[in-house]
């Protein structure tokens, strides 16, 4: 038989342009403007500092004040609104500013890249897949993975306990390595996995050009940290916030950070005066801030060695380094700061009092801790508010960028107006590649960011950037040809109307004029002499906030349908025991009223585990066996519940019901026999619409357990047939203001 000639067929690789540089993007949490050492701060980062002195400090750095909004402007190039991420993922509404759904009109910056020949990966805090998503069915493609990255390793949501974090691998739910017992500490844990990321993939194609996204969950709330790292700190912060404000200031003029002239904003009446304060608030105000400044030190050796493996590898020169924090600094934990972050976006503050009995165990496993209001106001040095809102204190932060390879003035301090968007097509252009018009046949919006590479290589580049709206839960801002106009208005979240004054109402609520360009800090307000100039302010921000989809404006009293997920939540489940963790937010609402039924078989009369568990000592509920004896705990914040049944189990097949009607009224039923009955005070929230819950699980409880009547795993003796939970009669749920309120709290 004469057969054809075949030629050699050869199937191309996606390629990039020659020489292409690594990029790592290193993305703090709810780090402000004034708390690196290398932007004025007196907490130590002496690694962050040494890549500021290889690289630029950029000191007109702007982001959208929150987490998510800030990564997906980041990721995408686009305004947070423009991509439906206007806020949280936890509080997504049927909008199209809001909806949380990152488009495929919109691809990321790792799919871009991946297909121009490079590698992706990502380490730590994702926050940018809708929490309906969260479980095992997906979908997967607004995880890591399906958004461009190739590898992932980290957590989902918004924050995670450091000790004891939910994990996800890929599109896999994982138990952290080590146990905090075995000495584990999340962020040390990311890094780990951060070089050995890159590692994997010098050792399989070291020519290959590859992207780290390596994003901490430091040092967002809560603020864990091992204690030897605090003990420097020890009477560092005796003197209170408005010295640290005025020292870090100081340092701020000195290493030129900020202009000379600039005004340091004086003290809103919402921080109190420090010597207005009790010795007993003296004492433990001091102590949170001493392990918020030890948790990022923490944070930056862990950064250290992510850099260490550059330098031990040849790899520094060649690779664009970008360090910067997503928003301001936090005021969650309110003006007396809080041990439990979760409990207070309930209105569930310990007192002074109580948290003094504590104060040691501030940092560590017991808690999940929050410094006060002032510690914050000192960390934005020279800014006004924090988090959350459109004032400088929420969306300016600090940046730096190293490229040994093409910035040559190392040291530098730039100060052209840039914002988050502006970073995506910024590194294209470093690499020597465009946005892309089209991806997947997907025709791409349009691009909001603008290419800043030309400040790269000089102080004297023009400013490329004139107009930037603000918008964050009502909060309001624009600056245009160097003025910025802000609106007072105060969101009602986190109880802050309480405390700060200003406009409650779009209705009643104005606008202040600052000239940026004189006034750094957004300091005096000129808007009595210029109103044509606030009205054209105004109206700019209207056209913005148009285009991309800011309206309506943020009210949780507005009833705004919230986003559904691909399926509602099943209403019963019957579950068997396992090690997986299962997705709190696919479990059957428990809000108002459920019942949980396990199918029990003893084999002795001193049985002892987990039945089902979910959470931690922080927020959470279990059922488990002591000695044969049936406990059911539920914990929230200072509100606890506990029943057990008299007898222990005893040998042969066993019913166990819990049961909660409408009130928190709780029952205990062990083969039909009620034994116990208590009221939760609490809002039983869980499984959670917050993303500090932790996983359910069947038959054991890794982690860090919700009593200590029971230690991790505590894998079940007896047998477990099957476990079904039900929601209560009428399917309820949560009112939608305290949902809002979690939701919002877990950002
Ligand atoms: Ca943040």
């Amino acid at each position: 038989m004469k057969t054809p000639q075949v030629l050699p067929h050869i199937v191309a690789y996606p390629t990039g342009p020659e020489g292409a540089p690594n990029v790592v993007v290193i993305l703090l949490d709810d780090v402000g403007f004034g708390q690196l050492g290398c932007f004025g701060g007196l907490i130590k980062t002496p690694n962050i500092d040494r890549l500021a002195d290889q690289g630029l400090r950029y000191n007109r750095f702007h982001v959208t004040s929150i987490c998510s909004s800030t990564r997906a402007a980041l990721l995408t190039g686009r305004n947070h609104h423009a991509v439906g991420i206007g806020a949280t993922q936890e509080t997504s509404f049927a909008l199209p500013g809001y909806h949380g759904r990152l488009p495929k009109s919109a691809a990321l910056l790792p799919r871009i890249l991946r297909d121009n020949g490079y590698n992706t990966m990502a380490v730590g805090k994702w926050h940018l897949t809708p929490q309906a998503e969260y479980s095992s069915a997906g979908p997967f493609d607004r995880w890591p993975i399906g958004q461009g990255f190739e590898r992932y390793y980290g957590f989902l949501g918004a924050e995670t306990n450091h000790w004891s974090p939910e994990l996800v691998r890929d599109n896999t739910p994982v138990v952290p390595p080590r146990t905090v017992a075995q000495g584990y500490h999340l962020t040390e844990d990311l890094a780990d996995n951060a070089i050995a990321m890159m590692r994997d993939q010098q050792y399989g194609a070291p020519n290959k050009p590859f992207l780290c996204w390596f994003a901490t969950g430091a040092a967002h709330a809560p603020h864990h940290v091992p204690p030897e790292w605090v003990t420097p700190y020890r009477g560092a912060f005796d003197d209170g916030w408005e010295s640290l404000r005025e020292q870090t200031f100081a340092r701020q003029l000195e290493l030129g950070v900020i202009p000379s002239g600039t005004v340091l904003t004086p003290r809103p009446s919402w921080v109190q005066e420090w010597s207005t304060l009790s010795a007993d608030e003296h004492r433990l105000f001091a102590r949170y801030m001493e392990v918020f400044a030890g948790f990022v030190s923490h944070t930056d050796a862990q950064i250290g060695r992510v850099l260490q493996y550059l330098d031990d590898n040849n790899l520094s020169e060649n690779t664009i380094v970008l360090l910067m924090s997503d928003n301001g600094t936090s005021s969650e934990g309110g003006v007396h700061g809080t041990l439990n972050e979760a409990a207070s976006w309930l209105g569930d503050f310990a007192s002074v009092q109580d948290a003094l009995e504590h104060i040691d165990e501030i940092g560590g496993p017991l808690h999940t801790n929050h410094y006060p209001f002032g510690w914050a106001w000192a960390g934005n040095s020279p800014f006004r508010l924090w988090k959350r809102y459109s004032w400088l204190g929420g969306v300016r932060a600090p940046l730096i960028v190293r490229w040994p390879q093409r910035i040559k003035d190392a040291g530098a301090i730039r100060s052209q107006f840039i914002h988050a968007v502006d970073i995506a097509p910024t590194l294209l252009a470093a690499i020597g590649l465009n946005m892309p018009d089209s991806v997947d046949g997907i025709a791409q919006q349009h691009v909001d960011g603008i290419n800043a590479v030309a400040t790269f290589t000089t102080s004297k580049s023009p400013e490329h950037r004139m107009l930037q709206y603000f918008e964050m839960h009502g909060s309001r801002s624009v600056y245009k040809d160097g003025w910025k106009a802000t609106t007072n208005f105060v969101s009602p979240l986190f109880n802050e109307r309480a405390h700060i004054t200003g406009s409650h109402s779009y209705e009643t609520d104005t606008w202040q004029l600052f000239n940026l360009d004189q006034d750094f800090s957004e300091s005096t307000d000129v808007a009595s002499d210029n109103s044509e100039l606030v009205q054209a302010l105004e109206d700019a921000w209207i056209t913005e906030a148009e285009r991309n989809h800011v309206f309506p404006l943020f009210d949780p009293s507005a009833g705004y349908p919230a986003h559904p997920g691909e399926y509602p939540l099943p209403r019963v489940m019957t579950y068997s025991p396992s090690d997986r963790p299962i997705a709190a937010g696919r479990v059957p609402s428990m809000f108002g009223g459920f019942s949980l039924h396990a199918d029990l078989q003893c084999s002795t009369n001193q049985e002892a585990g987990v039945i089902a568990a979910c959470g931690d000592h922080q927020g959470g509920w279990a059922v488990h066996i002591v000695g044969g004896v049936v406990h059911v705990d539920v914990v929230h914040g200072t509100h606890q519940c506990h029943m057990q049944s008299t007898d222990a189990l005893a040998i042969g097949q066993h019913d166990i019901a819990v049961s909660m009607k409408s009130g928190g009224h709780l029952v205990l039923t062990v083969d039909g026999q009620d034994l116990s009955r208590e009221t939760f005070a609490g809002i039983f929230f869980f499984p959670g619409v917050t993303t500090s819950a932790g996983a359910m699980y069947i038959g054991q409880h890794p982690g860090l357990g919700v009593v200590d009547t029971y230690v991790a795993p505590a894998i079940c003796t007896a047998r477990i047939r099957s476990v079904t939970i039900a929601s209560g009669s009428g399917h309820a749920s949560i009112d939608m203001a305290t949902t809002l309120r979690i939701a919002e709290g877990s950002d």
